[in-house]
């Protein structure tokens, strides 16, 4: 049967704050401060036994390789002799975003009815651009089965394309044929655009997407400005609802008629700026939720801790939830280690509809499996990490072996050098 399938990136053991998001206030604002990736990554392991509790099914990926040894190679360098800026851009542990890892459009979209996943390339941020091989390694051994996916190469590089952190999918039911909805940048006024439409049009063609059933809108120039380097800071979508900011979106109505044509029980939840400003609804992540239904039916938001504390924000999801509207619960989460470097909830997890049984098992998770990661977590993930020991030869080695070692755990040993 199919169902939606939460993969959280695990948070890899090198999680630092580099600074290197340009555009993303909150990379930017946390600059240099001490990380906790112990803490980091077991927030994220709550993260997802609170998804497991709702009844939802779970996945994972595994962090990639840190420090890029291959990559300062290609670069002709070492991670002992590289620059400092260079060595933090192969150091960093954005991967655990995987919002950005890919976009996936399930089997009920596409022509040949398989589900097709594509690795973004990332290519604006130096940190990001050498993720996808990880990714696409990691696509290949847990999507395998070809009867039901088809994993695609990232998109060429000359067109940014940042994954399902830009990429929305409404429809009556998760299994049931839906509108894909691709959103680019052009503009970002000082900030830099990230998605651009020609990336988003060559996933669509490669999905074998139903030009009727999908939409490329743009993404509002004072949203990217305002800090919303992706749109899934500023919107999210799950079955027939559609929940964004009144400034999401350069020109909201075409998208809107669409989704009232082709989405059966369509309902637009919009916040307006009046209630809640752009500035309040980026720096809560209000929109950067996972928006859920479990099978109780009862559609939910998670959020961050973060929204809560954020007068003008919880003030609104009060009154959504006492009124009728079609968010009927909310779940708050602390992500905090992951939000000080821009990652809410939902980028911390790519969504793709699937059957579970068709997926490699060793990528998806129950709460024994979850005991067994948060063991390895706690017994090896470095404490804290100062910006300037990212080139110190024990903390390389620490993170290293605190990989290997969940690797192990979880019979993914072949993934070591990607
Ligand atoms: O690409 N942060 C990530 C955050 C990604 C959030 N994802 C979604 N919105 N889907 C980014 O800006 C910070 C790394 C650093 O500063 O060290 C970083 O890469």
């Amino acid at each position: 049967m199919l169902r939606e399938i939460n993969f959280d990136g695990i948070v890899g053991p090198s999680h630092n704050y580099a600074g290197l998001s340009f555009g993303n206030v909150a990379s930017m604002g946390h600059a240099g401060e001490v990380s906790e990736p112990r803490a980091a990554a077991l927030q994220g392991v709550d993260k997802m036994r609170a998804n497991l509790a709702l009844g939802l099914a779970q996945g994972v990926f595994l962090p990639p390789q840190r420090p890029h040894r291959g990559w300062l190679g290609r670069l002709g360098t070492t991670i002992e002799q590289a620059e400092p800026a260079l060595a933090a851009n192969a150091m960093s542990a954005s991967a655990m975003w995987a919002a950005n890892a890919a976009t996936v459009s399930p089997a009920p979209d596409t022509s040949d009815r398989k589900c097709h996943l594509t690795p973004a390339n990332l290519r604006t941020m130096p940190h990001r651009s050498h993720e996808w091989r990880s990714t696409l390694g990691q696509l290949l051994i847990a999507f395998r089965d070809g009867a039901h996916f088809q994993v695609h190469a990232p998109v060429p590089h000359a067109f940014g394309d940042e994954g399902a952190a830009n990429h929305m999918r409404l429809a009556a039911a998760h299994g049931e044929s839906g509108l894909e909805i691709f959103v680019y940048g052009i503009s970002g006024g000082g900030f830099p655009a990230r998605q651009h439409v020609e990336a988003s049009k060559a996933v669509a063609r490669l999905h074998l997407l139903d030009p009727e059933r999908t939409v490329f809108a743009q993404q509002s120039e004072e949203a990217i400005a305002a800090g919303a380097f992706h749109n899934d800071v500023v919107a999210v979508a799950n079955e027939r609802v559609l929940f964004a900011h009144e400034q999401a979106f350069a020109d909201k109505q075409p998208l809107l008629d669409m989704a009232q044509a082709k989405v059966p029980g369509f309902e637009y939840v919009e916040v307006a700026a009046a209630d809640v400003p752009l500035a309040d609804a980026v720096k809560s992540y209000l929109f950067n939720a996972q928006l859920v239904t479990p099978p109780d039916g009862e559609m939910t938001l998670i959020v961050p801790a973060e929204v809560k504390a954020t007068e003008s924000v919880w003030r609104w999801i009060e009154r959504h939830v006492a009124g009728n509207g079609p968010i009927r619960r909310v779940e708050v989460v602390d992500v905090r280690q992951s939000m000080a470097n821009g990652g809410g909830p939902a980028c911390l997890r790519l969504r793709v509809v699937a059957d579970p049984a068709t997926i490699d098992p060793r990528f998806l998770v129950d709460e024994a499996k979850l005991d067994r990661i948060a063991d390895v977590i706690r017994r090896t993930w470095p404490e804290q990490i100062a910006h300037d020991e990212l080139q110190s030869p024990a903390l390389i080695a620490e993170i290293e072996s605190a990989r290997a070692a969940l690797l192990n755990a979880l019979g993914l040993a072949e993934l070591i050098q990607g």
